[in-house]
């Protein structure tokens, strides 16, 4: 498991600055307070492909964490192992029914939707099929995931406090907005995913202060 190989000073993060994946584990690093490297890895040019990364992810995907001389895959399993190792902060709630909630939202998003939209998807789509494709299924999920959230839903989806699953909704809200899905129908979750992008842990995880963010979108977004 441990291997001396992988025991850097700072647990290092393999990231694409837009992946909403790795976005989840960039917020809740920085909510933890865990300070970390970024190595970016550009999907665009195929670097989740290289036999270099790919070893250290079979899947060719980001997220990769190295941390305590492990590597580890898959956002949520990684988001798990640091709220194991590092409780403080917790992103999960105590109690077990807020729990099951949380873990419900953050399903609906990592595992019924980023999973058919992701880029691997829609290259096999096709140019004709992904707009089209990405809108239906980004808003099929957002009408349940409103309807959830006008019963749970505080300053944020679960209540007041700041969740996994609030984690996993900034990502797929800049996701849809990216494909131009239309929002206006899903007011809670529009709110909510504002509110969160006031906080810093949220700010400093967005895809245009990432260090691979290219500098034109920097500055369109005024991001210095
Ligand atoms: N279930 C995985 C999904 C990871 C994933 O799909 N990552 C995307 C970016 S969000 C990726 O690297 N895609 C590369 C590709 O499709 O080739 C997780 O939660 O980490």
């Amino acid at each position: 498991m441990s291997n001396p190989q992988y025991h850097h000073e700072k647990p290092v993060l393999y990231s694409y600055f837009r992946s909403s994946c790795a976005w989840r584990v960039r917020t809740v690093l920085n909510w933890k307070g865990i300070d970390y490297e970024i190595k970016p890895v550009n999907l665009v040019k195929e670097e989740q492909k290289a036999p270099e990364y790919s070893k250290l992810n079979p899947l060719k995907e980001v997220p990769t964490l190295i941390i305590d001389g492990l590597v580890l895959t898959q956002s949520l399993a990684i988001i798990e192992y640091l709220e194991e190792t590092r409780p403080e902060k917790p992103v999960l709630p105590k109690e077990p029914g807020k729990r099951a909630l949380v873990r419900s939202l953050v399903l609906a998003i990592a595992s019924d939707t980023q999973p058919v939209t992701n880029l691997r998807i829609l290259n096999y789509l096709g140019d004709d099929r992904k707009e089209e494709w990405t809108k239906y299924w980004m808003s099929y999920i957002f009408e349940g995931i409103e309807k959830q959230l006008k019963e749970v839903a505080d300053d944020y989806c679960v209540g007041n406090e700041v969740t996994l699953a609030d984690i996993c909704l900034v990502p797929q809200v800049f996701n849809a907005n990216r494909f131009k899905v239309d929002l206006t129908p899903f007011p809670i979750i529009q709110r909510i995913s504002d509110k969160l992008l006031e906080l810093e842990a949220f700010k400093k995880a967005h895809p245009f202060r990432q260090i691979d963010c290219p500098s034109e979108l920097k500055s369109k977004n005024n991001i210095t």
